[in-house]
């Protein structure tokens, strides 16, 4: 195998840097025009990239697996929903990319831009042609905020009414937002695209509700979700349990509502029905939280070779390999499966691709299979989160042996304080496979709960 890292010693050396750090950054000015040979080949060093990156290096030895990556940071992006709602600081949700991809692998600190998957080849925006023998698509989703008029304009306005939970760049507008509005309508939105933890667009809708009755100016403020999705949660059993609390905390519904421009000097927002698309309507508001559509990066949708005609990865459902690229992979949220993409589920498939990867190596028969687990964290408040885990299927499939339909603060405590720990030292170091194995240890209680997984009625 050929290496990319040749002669000369390194021009920028970074003194908080480890050396071992600093020779896989090196890759990233020496690879110019070059050419690399790998075993495995990793497109993205997010959640799942990441994790695969450390079980299968460990497993391969030193250089076998090489990461492309061009992010200088590492967001833990469920952190975002508590930072929208003060309870957390944007500066503790990301590390630098280079301390947690693992010390064994060659990462080329650049994006991929063309995939030719016939002679087994990606080329890299600083010119690298890499040949890999199995290749893991992890790219992850790419925000689409600007497919929206008016909202990109409205998100750079300082100390602006609108605000975004789901980038770095705009998620401490969201607290900023909650704290200024006094009176009004405040609007939340879900929009018309597959989006990354479809709970995220309504947790914020009940921090912000929890947060205007603490601070007594909750009967000054309407609180209106817009979604266009025709249900308010995908699962039945966690929808119903959904529909009791926006009653109870009299927040409005509208379902298939979609947003489709933000006038930032009328304080507008345009909504459309998706069932009539000729009725639209035109919304003011004093604070306006977007989740923006969102798709696979273009460079791997334009690959058609790989995606399905919605642009995302084309694998099957159960072994995440690719249909037609038997030494093809994808895992996490730019995978066609069609479970919710999460963190979660990243967790759930990192085990299934990681031994299917293994077996195609080894010319082998692939035996491991993905259950479409999925897990959404939905917080309901400063103390209190329903935590749903569901199948393919949208049946519960649940961790704990307790009612995961109610709000709890366990759950809320479990989401806070236990999640980005276990997150940035078990995830990404390789050994969470999902909670699979706790669930099965603890199904020896059942404080009454009696086979809530697969009960007929939450189907
Ligand atoms: P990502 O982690 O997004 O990583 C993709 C990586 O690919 C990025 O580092 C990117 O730079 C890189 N990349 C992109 N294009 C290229 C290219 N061309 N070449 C090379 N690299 C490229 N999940 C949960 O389980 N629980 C939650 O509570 C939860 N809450 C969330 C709340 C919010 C507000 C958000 C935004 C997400 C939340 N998620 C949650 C979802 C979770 O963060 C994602 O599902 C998860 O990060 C997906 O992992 P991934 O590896 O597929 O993509
Ligand atoms: C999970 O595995 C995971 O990935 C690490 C998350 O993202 C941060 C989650 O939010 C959740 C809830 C899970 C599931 C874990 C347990 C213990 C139920």
């Amino acid at each position: 195998m050929m290496q990319a890292i040749s002669g000369k010693l390194p021009i920028v050396t970074r003194r908080s840097m480890s050396h071992s750090a600093i020779a896989r950054t090196l890759l990233t000015s020496q690879a110019q025009r070059d050419k690399h040979d790998c075993q495995v080949l990793i497109i993205g060093g997010g959640s799942g990239g990441c994790a695969l990156a450390a079980k299968l290096s460990s497993k391969l030895g030193k250089n076998k697996v090489t990461v492309v990556e061009p992010a200088e940071h590492h967001y833990y992006q469920p952190m975002f929903t508590l930072i929208g709602g003060g309870m957390k600081r944007l500066e503790q949700s990301f590390k630098p990319m280079a301390e947690v991809l693992p010390k064994n692998i060659n990462w080329i600190k650049s994006e991929a831009v063309e995939f030719d998957p016939k002679n087994n080849t990606v080329k890299t925006a600083n010119g690298t042609n890499i040949k890999y023998d199995v290749l893991l698509l992890a790219t992850g989703l790419q925000l689409n905020y600007d497919k929206i008029p008016g909202l990109v304009e409205a998100l750079s306005i300082p100390n602006g009414k609108v605000c975004s939970n789901y980038s770095p760049k705009y998620v401490d507008r969201t607290y900023a937002c909650l704290q200024n509005i006094q009176e009004g309508n405040a609007i939340f939105t879900f929009p018309q695209s597959p989006v990354k933890c479809p709970g995220a667009p309504q947790k914020i809708v009940y921090i912000a509700e929890h947060y205007f009755r603490k601070l007594n100016k909750r009967n000054k403020i309407t609180i209106t979700y817009n979604t266009s999705l025709p249900v308010i949660f995908g699962v039945k059993h966690y929808a119903d349990a959904l529909w009791k609390v926006v009653k109870k905390r009299d927040i409005k519904v509208n379902l298939k509502r979609n947003l489709i421009e933000v006038r930032p000097n009328e304080d507008i927002a345009v909504f459309q029905n998706l069932d009539k698309p000729e009725e639209i309507f035109e919304e003011k508001y004093s604070l306006l939280h977007v989740t923006p559509p969102m798709s696979t990066p273009p460079v791997l949708a334009q690959c058609k070779e790989l995606v399905n005609e919605t642009g995302f990865v084309d694998v099957d459902k159960s072994t995440l390999q690719h249909l037609r690229y038997k030494n093809v992979f994808a895992i996490g949220d730019c995978s066609a499966s069609p479970n919710s993409k999460t963190a979660a589920s990243a967790a759930a498939q990192s085990p299934v691709v990681y031994h299917n990867m293994r077996a195609v190596l080894k010319g082998k028969e692939l035996k491991s299979s993905y259950d479409g687990y999925a897990s959404c964290p939905l917080v309901t408040g400063y103390h209190s989160c329903i935590l749903a885990e569901f199948d393919y299927d949208l049946k519960p499939l649940e961790t704990f042996p307790i009612a995961q339909n109610k709000e709890r603060y366990s759950m809320f405590f479990l989401k806070k304080a236990l999640m980005p720990t276990l997150y940035w030292k078990v995830m990404l170091t390789g050994y969470w496979n999902g909670p699979a194995l706790m669930r099965k240890a603890l199904s020896i209680f059942d404080f009454g709960k009696k086979g809530i997984q697969g009960r007929k009625e939450d189907k």
